[in-house]
């Protein structure tokens, strides 16, 4: 098996009230597991069992929908969950908090942009804060597309995601995106999202 359903560093109910226990349960074991199991059975056999999943979303353009779907899922979500955590929230710090203050004005303005990037995200996909050439930059992708595939509107490392999918909110937050996209902010994993900051520069 080219690639495994990762670990969670905390408990379903470990987000709540602003990620409810069963969303989690439902959207890791069962959505994740499924992004995992599919692209394991689309390139089974192929050079791409040995290759990583980034070098695959590199080179997305040569791979088929089922991969780019899938492959897209296994790596959107193995980010997900590591920019959330029990107790997050506050403030960013150090060379985030400057970088994201000289690039977007203030981190309430950065929670703007990024907020209105997820919200105005049509249909299914994601809000992601990105560093292109060594700056920070926010957009957002559709479906499992991310900045790291070749075909990608927008490119560059990911160090943040938020998952924008209806089943990421739709059993507490109904049709409240905004809402769900308000109370990430009570989750967020700020030490995480400097850490791959720094891995990305
Ligand atoms: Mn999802």
């Amino acid at each position: 098996m080219a690639f495994t359903l990762p670990k969670l560093a905390y408990d379903y109910k470990a987000l709540e009230p602003y990620i409810d226990a069963q969303t989690m349960e439902i959207h890791y074991s069962k959505h994740h597991q499924a992004y995992v199991t599919n692209v394991n059975n689309a390139i089974a056999g192929k050079p791409e069992d040995s290759m990583s999943l980034e070098d695959i979303l590199k080179n997305i353009s040569k791979q088929p929908p089922v991969v780019r779907n899938n492959a897209g899922g296994v790596f959107n979500h193995n980010l997900f969950w590591t920019v959330m955590k029990p107790n997050g929230g506050g403030e960013p710090s150090g060379a985030l908090a400057d970088a994201i203050k000289s690039t977007f004005g203030s981190v309430a303005d950065f929670k703007t942009k990024f907020a209105e990037a997820g919200a105005t995200r049509f249909g299914s996909g994601w809000a992601w804060l990105c560093v292109t050439g060594g700056k920070l930059a926010i957009c957002s992708t559709a479906n499992q597309d991310n900045p790291l595939m070749d075909i990608s509107e927008c490119k560059g490392t990911p160090i943040l995601g938020l998952d924008v999918w209806e089943h990421a909110y739709y059993l507490k937050y109904q049709n409240r995106r905004p809402e769900y996209i308000t109370n990430f902010w009570n989750v967020i994993n700020w030490d995480e999202v400097a850490k791959r900051l720094d891995n990305a520069k």
